[in-house]
């Protein structure tokens, strides 16, 4: 059994692996790829996705949409000191690679209302795109079946401030509006999850590297640029928590431990705009999400390995 789902990106970077995870996993049934402003430039992110559906061989077979290019009140912040132009300068002719005239916020609404209960939305940037749907269609909430949702820390350090991780913060409206919408959440959050199991050290990046196939060497290239970033500031790894979160959703055995939290975020605070404020059952309120606290961190790795791994008896027919 496949699962149907949508992705919806910021592309650079991590993004690039999990739409690889979305498109190539047996198990996805990946029905739309959402666009929405984060990491980098709003065109260049959409040049990122077609450059990894290209990688995946699956140019023009799924959508991608083109969604809110602001957060919902305040102007744009980029990421582009961590990701540079999220995919370590490649290029690729881009003739024929439209978007779907579909705006993504009308798309995610349709392809929820098409299969009520039955979609899960896989939310790797900035929530504006789902904030702005529920507004726009007060059935969204219950038509999708869950969102997972990458963001916050969990009790522990941010990334863009040291309280904050960056697609809360950038648009932390959106963030608040989705956590009190009603929908089924799953949270994969930057800490310590992501810092403790989902960076690639310098012998998982030797061992894909090692794979030596046209998408591995894509692998490389889109993470160099994080990569170099992250060990400026003492992160001996590349970091995957948009790919864990696609990973987890269709392989749930990987997780090993989660818990109910209620989980909300910080909108006015000058030092803690887009804090995740994760609650964990003694302070009297409501569960409203399902927090990831740890996962098989080398089942994971190994999952991204095989994924990576495909194409090579094709590669090596036509090198
Ligand atoms: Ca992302």
């Amino acid at each position: 059994m496949t699962i149907p789902m949508v992705i919806d990106t910021d592309t650079a970077q991590d993004d690039c692996i999990a739409l690889l995870v979305g498109l190539l996993d047996p198990r996805a049934d990946l029905r739309a790829i959402t666009m929405v402003a984060g990491n980098v430039g709003f065109d260049q992110q959409i040049r990122n996705a077609f450059l990894t559906l290209n990688a995946a061989g699956h140019l023009g077979s799924v959508p991608v949409h083109l969604g809110c290019r602001r957060p919902l009140v305040r102007p744009w912040e980029s990421a582009e000191n961590v990701h540079g132009d999220g995919v370590g300068g490649m290029t690729m002719d881009m003739t024929g690679c439209d978007p779907d005239p579909e705006h993504a916020v009308d798309a995610l609404i349709r392809l929820a209302a098409e299969s009520p209960g039955e979609l899960t939305i896989v939310c790797i940037g900035p929530l504006t795109n789902i904030a702005t749907a529920t507004i726009k269609d007060p059935s969204f909430v219950d038509n999708v079946k869950g969102l997972y949702v990458m963001g916050g820390s969990n009790n522990a350090r941010g990334n863009i401030t040291a309280a904050a991780e960056f697609n809360f913060y950038v648009d932390p409206e959106a963030a608040k509006a989705v956590f009190a919408a009603g929908f089924d959440i799953t949270v994969i959050p930057w800490a310590p999850l992501t810092l403790e199991r989902a960076v690639f050290g310098p012998s998982q990046l030797a061992e894909i590297e090692a794979l030596d196939t046209p998408l591995s060497r894509f692998f490389t290239r889109v993470c160099a640029t994080t990569l170099e970033f992250d060990r400026s500031v003492g992160i001996n790894g590349t970091t995957h928590p948009d790919s864990l979160t696609a990973a987890v959703l269709l392989h749930p055995e990987l997780i090993t431990r989660a818990g109910h939290y209620h989980v909300d975020v910080e909108t006015q605070g000058d030092l803690t705009r887009g804090y995740a404020a994760m609650s964990w059952g003694i302070h009297g309120l409501e569960p409203n999400a399902t927090v990831v606290e740890d996962v098989d961190a080398e089942g994971f790795h190994r999952h991204i390995k095989t994924l990576l791994e495909q194409f090579r008896s094709s590669s090596a027919s036509t090198d």
